[in-house]
């Protein structure tokens, strides 16, 4: 299979360096199961704390977009050194980089592409173009909830839903002011909507599990699947 995997910014915000040998060993043994693995990393709490700055200063959005895309390169490039020989060493910044790059057979470690956008338009994007099988979204929350976990005790896990359900759920959170991106902003979700993607949504605890949630083995997580 092709996977796809996106990690969110906040697992970088954990300052842990195991989290590095955890993604690692997940690459690894995606890898020895003849996988193929494209790696996009999100912009976390550095991305915020410069749009942050910016936007308190009177920084115009597009610029804070850019402020936010170099820290997810900066999380990226985190990611691929560590990966070391497995990963292309130079993150790519646009999608015909990221193609020519995947040509090479590493696996490719990338952050932002262009402003407007979050990462997980970055990577609907990628996996529309290297034509994945699965596009994981492995983030600090179990799976996609039918309403706000932080604001609803009684908010239930959603184990499978579609596209049409997603959207209702998100539709009071979607913002495309740099750095207040959810999940999914609305331009990933119509990349994913247009090629029929495959999402499936993780906690980024269970990243070292993440060859036997592919495989089935594991259940867990919320698969969000075409209409
Ligand atoms: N960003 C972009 N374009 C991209 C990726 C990210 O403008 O292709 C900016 C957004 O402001 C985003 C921030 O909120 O970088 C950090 O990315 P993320 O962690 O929100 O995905």
């Amino acid at each position: 299979m092709i996977i796809t995997l996106k990690i969110s910014g906040k697992f970088f915000d954990e300052e842990n360096s195991a989290n590095l040998e955890i993604i690692k060993k997940s690459v690894l043994s995606l890898l020895k199961n003849e996988h193929r693995v494209a790696i996009v990393t999100g912009g976390g709490g550095t991305a915020r704390k410069y749009i942050n700055i910016g936007r308190r200063a009177g920084i115009r959005e597009a610029h804070l977009d850019l402020l936010g895309i170099w820290a997810s390169r900066l999380n990226a490039y985190l990611v691929a050194f560590y990966l070391g020989e497995l990963a292309y060493s130079k993150v790519p910044e646009s999608l015909e980089e990221f193609i020519e790059k995947w040509g090479t057979g590493r696996v490719i470690v990338t952050g932002g592409f262009q402003p407007g956008q979050s990462t997980a338009t970055v990577a609907s994007l990628v996996s529309e173009a290297i034509n994945s099988d699965l596009l994981v979204l492995a983030t600090n929350v179990d799976g996609v909830y039918d309403k706000d976990p932080r604001k609803f005790n009684g908010a239930k896990l959603l184990p499978k839903l579609n596209t049409e359900e997603l959207k209702r759920i998100l539709e009071f959170s979607q913002s495309v002011n740099a750095g207040t991106y959810e999940l999914l902003d609305p331009l990933a979700i119509k990349i994913i909507e247009r090629s029929k993607l495959k999402v499936l949504v993780v906690n980024f605890k269970n990243l070292d599990k993440l060859l036997d949630i592919i495989s089935g083995n594991i259940n867990t997580g919320s698969l969000i699947l075409p209409v």
